[in-house]
């Protein structure tokens, strides 16, 4: 009998996380998961901070896992805008992100800033002979609404360059297993910190979310959407006690998962009713 070669054989299991948004709570309740199933590899997909109160400690976590990928998101880009007080404060979107930004000020240094400003969009790994190809939204744009589920194949296919076996993004918040039209895998891991109450029985799920793709002998064995329980009282906890700006919006996002973001009516009455434009003039012209 041949000798197995234990290269080729090696068994190697992927978690892959998206979407954290400043969640230390949620991303600690999937990373005793994934280390529960024996993850050999973590693989991050963008969104590290904001809107939660998580800053520096979850960036330390990332740090120990030896994190071997992370694509910037949007929400890095919007909050290195933000600090770098670039951001048009008069737009209420804005506005939030520059006084998140704010928030995050007591806790990240320059180098921080610099660091998440110079992520690239796109990293690569080559696994048991496959290509992985990991964005946060598509390869060239991580933002906007192409790759949410219902989308048509064509937007799925700007994932796919020549010689990518399996594309990996975040972004929508949405779990998501499908094909490109050559038949590679595209997998979307849902998000650990930021869920949203989506339409139907099956999508409403407020937990916190990751995949768990094995890889063994050059082929995919499993693609696990997992969906993990966390305590969100203690994540609530956290934020009150840090003083998160507009911490009541983001208890409805956790406890009902609905999302602000680009709700500017609201976003603009809660700032006023709490004096944040005020403060952000004092931050933007120091
Ligand atoms: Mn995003």
């Amino acid at each position: 009998m041949p000798e197995l070669n234990k290269d080729a054989q090696a068994v190697r299991k992927i978690a892959v996380f998206a979407d954290v948004h400043g969640n230390y709570t949620a991303l600690r309740a999937v990373l005793a998961d994934a280390h529960r199933h024996h993850a050999s590899d973590f693989w991050f997909l963008g969104d590290v901070l904001l809107p939660g109160p998580g800053s520096h400690e979850i960036l330390e976590v990332l740090g120990q896992l030896g994190i071997t990928s992370w694509p910037r998101g949007n929400w890095e880009d919007l909050l290195v805008g933000g600090h770098q007080k670039i951001l048009d404060v008069t737009d209420p979107q804005r506005l939030y992100f520059t006084r998140q930004a704010m928030y995050q000020d007591q806790f990240l240094d320059a180098a921080t800033y610099a660091k998440l400003a110079q992520l690239p969009l796109t990293v690569t790994h080559e696994v048991g002979g496959l290509t992985f190809r990991l964005s946060h939204n598509l390869p060239f744009k991580n933002y906007g609404q192409e790759l949410i589920p219902t989308e048509s194949q064509a937007n799925f296919d700007q994932l796919l360059e020549p010689g990518v076996d399996v594309a990996l993004y975040g972004h929508t918040h949405r779990q998501l297993v499908r094909y490109g039209s050559g038949g590679q895998l595209i997998v979307n891991p849902g998000t650990v910190g930021m869920a949203f109450a989506n339409p139907g029985k099956v999508q409403h799920d407020l937990r916190a979310m990751y995949a768990l793709l094995t890889v063994s002998d050059a082929r995919i064995s499993s693609v696990d959407l997992r969906k993990v329980e966390y305590d969100k009282n203690a994540e609530l906890a956290l934020a009150k006690r840090r003083g998160l700006p507009y911490y009541d919006l983001y208890q409805d996002q956790l406890l009902a998962g609905v999302g602000y973001t680009h709700n500017r009516p609201v976003l603009a009455a809660y700032a006023a009713a709490h004096g944040y434009l005020q403060e952000v003039d004092a931050y933007v012209n120091k």
